[in-house]
């Protein structure tokens, strides 16, 4: 929230907010509802307070205003009255729309695009993740920064005219044409070394951990790999993907990636410069879409993870459903979902719950029932040589510096008689 840190830079300002939605005919109130909670959640995480929220009805959304001049005034003596200083509305505002409300309301006036943000500005660590943010909000900034201007030249009028607020413009508009270009030359050189990084992978399968906010995919990966990453109860705690391997239990190898969660109205701006880090999710084998089944609007949360992962792998994608938090729930809540859901996992990621399971599947989605495996052998080693031709069904052989390279494929039951072979080196590929 960046407008009130401007106009008091020196203190430490914690901003006391106005959470402002409006519900249109049709829309269910249980939904609204849940929406102004999830804004008064992103608001926090933003580091503000919440003094109060409204939710009005409308038959359509006002041009000017958005909620309507006399609803407006009723804000502003609301906002005096509760000491609020921002005001945050959970739509789009356009920019002539946020202008007419700061008029009115005496305050600053966000949107929840704006918010989102600047809690992507805050919580951004690597120097990717920066870049990322600061393309966004910048692209964001640029049409802004048009129509603010347009309004002021209009304002001094006369046909060629140009005014010094326009000189300005032009100027201000240049300058931040130039750093985006620069932002974008510089996430080019970061996709590079990710394509480096991902040629590396030996052809170990990679499963991505996506979803909605604050799901629980940090904590997953956690309690999988032990990776301690950030895992939090607030939205966005993870922005950078992390990759860790995992060993499943019958010792094959896969690697893990974290990625930045979902959210409703998440910022196109957004989806576009997370590019780069949202092809972890592209690249990958399998995708584990985590879903918070402990919270109300889960299947809303569901749907917008659904259709944003189309937006970034297409239909073709191998998607399975794990549902998290069932320590949440009571025995007849999950028997009924189990039902309703036939295919889902059921995992608690905090207390541990289902890991083994998930596990299975993911070795069983990845490889079906069998494995690939290349095997290197010393070819001087007969009888382990026979061994190995027992146990695989050979697809090819070579020679390689004085051993036998086999590749092949084994029944997931047979991988650890394999593995026993003394002399013999087993190594997974996809
Ligand atoms: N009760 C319960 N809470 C959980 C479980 N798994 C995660 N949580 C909690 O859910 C909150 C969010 O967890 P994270 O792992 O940070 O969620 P995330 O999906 O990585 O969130 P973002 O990185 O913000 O997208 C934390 O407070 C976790 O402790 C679970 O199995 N049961
Ligand atoms: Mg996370």
């Amino acid at each position: 929230m960046k407008k009130a840190w401007q106009d008091a830079p020196q203190e430490k300002l914690v901003e006391r907010v106005w959470l402002v939605g409006v519900s249109l005919p049709k829309s269910p109130i249980a939904r609204d509802q849940e929406h102004i909670d999830e804004l008064g959640q992103l608001a926090t995480t933003a580091g503000a307070i919440v003094a109060g929220k409204s939710i009005q009805g409308r038959t359509r959304i006002d041009g000017a205003t958005f909620i309507g001049a006399g609803k407006a005034q009723e804000l502003k003596e609301e906002c005096k009255r509760l000491d609020v200083n921002l005001v945050i509305f959970d739509s789009d505002l356009s920019p002539a729309q946020a202008r007419n409300l700061e008029k009115i309301l005496g305050v600053n006036v966000i949107d929840r695009t704006e918010l989102i943000l600047d809690i992507f500005a805050r919580h951004a660590k690597s120097q990717q993740a920066k870049t990322q943010v600061e393309l966004a909000q910048l692209e964001y900034t640029l049409p802004r920064l048009r129509k603010l201007w347009d309004h002021l030249s209009r304002q001094q009028g006369g046909i060629g005219t140009r005014g010094p607020g326009e000189t300005q413009l032009e100027v201000d508009r240049r300058r931040i044409r130039e750093r985006i270009s620069r932002l974008k030359k510089q996430l080019k050189t970061f996709e590079r070394r990710r394509d480096t990084l991902r040629k590396s992978r030996n052809g170990i399968p990679v499963v991505a951990l996506v979803g909605y906010t604050n799901t629980g995919k940090s904590t997953l990966m956690n309690s999988l790999t032990g990776a301690g990453t950030l895992a939090e109860n607030r939205l966005f705690a993870t922005l950078d993907t992390l990759t860790r391997k995992v060993e499943t239990a019958s010792r094959a190898q896969i690697l893990v990636v974290d990625t930045v969660g979902f959210i409703r109205k998440l910022p196109h701006h957004l989806i576009e410069s997370f590019k780069a880090t949202l092809s972890d999710i592209e690249n990958s084998d399998l995708c584990l879409h985590i879903v918070d089944v402990s919270h109300p609007g889960f299947t809303e949360q569901m749907e917008v993870a659904d259709k944003t992962l189309q937006m970034i792998r297409g239909d073709d994608q191998d998607i399975c459903y794990v549902f998290n938090k069932i320590d949440e729930l009571d025995d007849e809540t999950l028997d009924g979902l189990r039902i309703r859901y036939p295919s889902a996992l059921f995992i608690s990621a905090a207390k541990k719950l289902g890991l083994d399971e998930l596990l299975h599947a993911v070795e069983n989605k990845l490889f079906g029932t069998n494995l690939q495996v290349e095997v290197k052998v010393a070819s001087i080693d007969g009888r382990a040589i026979a061994a190995v031709k027992r146990l695989l069904r050979e697809t090819s052989s070579r020679l390689e510096d004085g051993h036998c390279v086999f590749k092949g494929v084994i029944e997931l039951r047979l991988m650890e008689q394999l593995e026993n072979l003394s002399g013999v080196h087993v190594r997974c590929i996809l």
